[in-house]
């Protein structure tokens, strides 16, 4: 009998792709499109053939920009058919302010009045488009809004007007009783050669500035921390701690590089494990999407093989960091680093009566220097147990 694919991705995994991801027809800077396109009720039949739960969508993704009412309607309706008959749900939603070239000096941030109203428009349409599909998570990733040159508006008055559109937006929703929470996507470059809000940490600390803050949080991606150089787990468990993780693109990317969206661990193995293991450490219920596409070499029986493998990838992960959760050497490791003696001064909460022994305190900074850092063992441990020789 053959033995059950214990990688084989099920509903309470939450795996969710874009429209965009599997439809990705491979075109890029240098080369043309090189697979046919496809219907997004196709992709909605591929995404459960590979046993994916939840797809995604920008609102062109779905209804061309210049459709009437009438087709508009029709292709939801069909779309929604098609994600019926296939068991498959809407978990987010977003909007395109980044393809029309009316958004190539941005969109909220822009500095034509009238592109920045028409901005805030596409998306109460795309918000309600949303809804209508049951998305609960509205996701906005400022791709155009960056500059070229610094000469062409005041950063700070980028942050206003970014402030006023998500601010409307957020009002929009509570009068329409759309229930949203708006997750923000940080990326530091390209298309705009530097994009305002170019970290998750940016995001972070724009949030309290708003005038609905609890409706909105983050969605980290991956490639975009990495393509500026920093550790994504980091970034995510920052978020996590201040309850803003609302929504988190998976994929891979090389530092320094224009942004892959590759295949989910395909290039950073250990990084995906510290991720995956944080997430499942702390119980992230969210959806674990991957905005991520298959190499341009690849057809459609590639592109499947690219999304069977983001998740099989993100399931052996977890796997591992059971094992690794298990290990009795690494349990060892860890109780002996967070050891001290019984009469060490806590920090905690200031009190006068504290910093007074904390202050009195003598520290034997020798034998503190005594106390080994097994990190080389701890670090080989966790590679043993990556590489299946543990
Ligand atoms: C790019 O990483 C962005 C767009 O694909 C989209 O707006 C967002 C959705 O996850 N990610
Ligand atoms: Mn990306
Ligand atoms: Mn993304």
């Amino acid at each position: 009998m053959k033995r059950q694919d214990p990688y084989q991705p099920q509903p309470q995994h939450k795996f969710s792709f874009g429209l965009w991801t599997l439809g990705n027809r491979g075109r890029d800077p240098f080369g043309d499109a090189v697979r046919p396109p496809i219907s997004p009720g196709q992709i909605v039949e591929m995404l459960a053939e590979v046993g994916a739960w939840g797809v995604n969508l920008h609102d062109n993704d779905l209804v061309p920009i210049e459709a009437s009412a009438a087709e508009r309607d029709r292709i939801v309706r069909d779309f929604k058919k098609a994600c019926a008959q296939n068991g498959i749900v809407v978990p987010m939603a977003t909007v395109s302010l980044f393809f029309h070239p009316v958004f190539r000096d941005g969109a909220f941030t822009a500095n034509d009045p009238e592109v920045r109203a028409y901005a805030v428009q596409k998306t109460m349409r795309a918000m309600d488009l949303g809804a209508e599909l049951g998305a609960k998570i509205f996701v906005l990733w400022g791709g155009r809004e960056g500059t070229e040159t610094d000469g062409c508006r005041r950063a700070d008055e980028a942050v206003k007007r970014l402030r006023e559109a998500v601010n409307y937006l957020c009002d929009y929703s509570i009068q329409q009783k759309y229930g949203y929470r708006f997750a923000l996507e940080a990326k530091p470059n390209e298309p705009r050669a530097d994009i305002y809000m170019s970290t998750t940490g940016h995001y972070l600390g724009f949030i309290p500035t708003l005038d609905h803050p609890e409706m909105v949080g983050v969605n980290p991606e991956v490639a975009h921390e990495h393509m500026a150089g920093l550790n994504f787990m980091h970034a995510v468990a920052q978020a996590w701690e201040a309850g803003k993780l609302f929504h988190i693109d998976l994929n891979d990317q090389a530092p320094g590089r224009y942004d892959q969206d590759l295949r989910f661990g395909s290039a950073n193995l250990k990084s995906a494990f510290w991720l995956v293991k944080f997430l499942e450490d702390v119980g992230y219920d969210g959806s674990r999407h991957f905005d991520a596409h298959a190499y341009r070499t690849e057809d459609y029986e590639g592109v499947k093989d690219f999304a069977r493998g983001c998740m099989r990838t993100y399931l052996i992960l977890k796997e591992k960091a059971a094992s690794w959760n298990a290990d009795k050497e690494i349990a060892a490791i860890l109780a002996e680093l967070s050891s001290a003696p019984k009469t060490t001064p806590a920090v905690g909460k200031y009190s006068k009566a504290g910093a007074a022994k904390l202050l009195a305190h003598v520290f034997d900074k020798d034998a503190i220097l005594r106390k080994r850092l097994p990190y080389e063992r701890l670090d080989q441990l966790t590679v043993d147990i990556l590489t299946g020789v543990r």
